[in-house]
């Protein structure tokens, strides 16, 4: 018997519903410049940060240095005969400010074909890890293993002026960007391809060199990856992954300990681990239907079953978007131009459209989900099946890998700005209670 533990319960329980109520009635009085249901709620709509790589319009979606996605997609530098943005020209703009020409991007992918060496140690630790290690975890610990190589953290403790962090910080943020392809590669073949791994090839760019890795030679394969890369680098400052990289750099933790922590939030399944929670959830229902394509009608009925068993329904909703995430019709567009477009169909992409048409409205007759419509993991897992890349588990290491650009591309900048310790005020349900004259009972 634990008696801390029921002590615990017994008091969480009343507690829980106290503090419902107090949202239900309360929530619209101010705390400040803020209301009660936004302290209680995840801080949303509080602007507390500052993020000078992207910006996100709940209507729009999000534009990386005033440029859409659709927008991006046509401008940015491509491979020689690719269709698909360079995911080294998203980093280029999100941290210059500029878009890139493509002897730029050739410059930055050159620059991190240098810098690409993972240490070997990295790699003995994965290989020490036991068997069932998730990829995500696998990938946090192997860039906490890198840490050894932070040039930030030696310099540091040698003793340096602040007006020199970003220097470092840009160094390190570089050489982890640089080996985090091989990084994941590795992962992927230890875990799923008998451990027999493959060399970077120094002829391909940073995307298609991640693919080589993992074990994909198809020009497609390529040219998602780097469409894949391109549009999972950023989401301004305030998401999970976002946040969690900005908040521990603030402590002067170096850019190893502040990406894994970022990853660590990734990792979780309101955030990142929806790419592979789609899929599964896909794949329960094709399970339970007996397989093949199922009728909007058997697919409103699992979402509603979904919703009644107290799960959420992966790759919809969001908590700033209300609208579909450009990210998701960007992969839509991927599908129909070069999948469906090239005659090819896919049951698992055809199901996300069905989707698409079904799950609106049933979400958004709940009348308590804010936004309705797919976000980016809605789509990323089936159009990575359909090449393949059947292994779900690994999906938000791919993620990961992308939105080191984002994040690394931000820390460096904050640095540069010479941020602070970022520490926000907190309040008791009790503080709480007093300043809006809830009376004790
Ligand atoms: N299915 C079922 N219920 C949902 C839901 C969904 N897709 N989206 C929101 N809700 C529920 C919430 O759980 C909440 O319920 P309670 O009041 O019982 O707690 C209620 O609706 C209000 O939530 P909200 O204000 O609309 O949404 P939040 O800002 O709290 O949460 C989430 C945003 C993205 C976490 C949420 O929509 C969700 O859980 N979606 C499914 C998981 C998912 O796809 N996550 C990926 C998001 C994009 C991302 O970060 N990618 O990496």
């Amino acid at each position: 018997m634990d008696t801390l533990k029921d002590k615990f319960i017994s008091k969480a329980k009343p507690m829980a519903a106290e503090v419902k109520a107090i949202i239900k009635e309360h929530g619209d009085k101010k705390l400040g410049e803020y209301t009660v249901a936004q302290v209680y709620q995840g801080m949303k709509s509080m602007i507390g940060l500052v993020t000078e790589t992207s910006k996100l319009d709940p209507d729009e979606g999000i534009r990386f240095r005033g440029y859409t996605i659709p927008e991006l997609r046509d401008k940015l530098p491509k491979a020689p005969k690719g269709t698909e943005p360079l995911p080294e020209g998203i980093f280029y703009l999100m941290l210059s400010g500029e878009l890139p020409t493509q002897e730029d991007v050739l410059g930055l992918g050159n620059n991190w074909a240098r810098r690409a060496i993972v240490p070997k140690h990295v790699f003995d630790v994965l290989d020490e890890l036991p068997a069932a290690t998730h990829p995500m975890t696998m990938f946090s610990i192997a860039v906490m293993a890198m840490q050894t190589e932070s040039l930030f953290a030696a310099a540091y403790r040698k003793g340096i002026s602040k007006k020199d962090y970003w220097d470092y910080v840009y160094e390190d943020s570089m050489n982890l960007i640089a080996r985090l392809p091989r990084v994941a590669a590795y992962i992927y073949r230890k875990k799923y391809k008998n451990n027999v791994h493959i060399e970077p090839d120094p002829k391909l760019d940073w995307a298609a060199n991640l693919a080589h890795m993992m074990g994909y030679e198809d020009l497609d394969v390529r040219r998602l990856m780097r469409m894949y890369m391109t549009i999972h680098a950023d989401h301004e400052g305030g998401n999970v992954s976002a946040h969690s990289t900005h908040l521990v750099g603030s402590a002067l933790s170096d850019p190893y300990l502040a990406f894994a922590a970022g990853m660590n939030g990734l990792a979780g399944p309101l955030h990142g681990l929806a790419n592979q929670e789609v899929i599964m959830w896909i794949m329960h229902m094709r399970e339970e239907l007996g397989g093949g394509l199922p009728t909007k009608e058997q697919i409103a009925a699992f979402i509603k079953k979904t919703l009644e068993e107290g799960k959420v329904v992966p790759g919809y909703g969001h908590a700033v978007l209300r609208k579909t995430d450009p990210r998701f019709t960007a992969q839509q567009d991927f599908y129909n131009r070069y999948i469906k477009g090239a005659g090819k169909k896919d049951d698992i992409c055809e199901i996300v459209q069905m989707v698409y048409e079904v799950a609106p409205p049933i979400l958004a007759e709940t009348g308590k989900i804010k936004n309705p419509w797919p976000n980016v993991d809605a789509h990323s897992g089936a159009l990575l099946m359909h090449f393949g890349i059947t292994e779900f588990d690994f999906y938000t290491v791919l993620f990961g890998v992308s939105r080191a650009l984002g994040v690394l591309a931000s820390l460096v900048w904050d640095r540069a700005l010479g941020s602070p310790i970022e520490r926000p005020g907190s309040v008791t349900t009790e503080g709480i209670k007093k300043k809006i004259g809830i009376p004790a009972v």
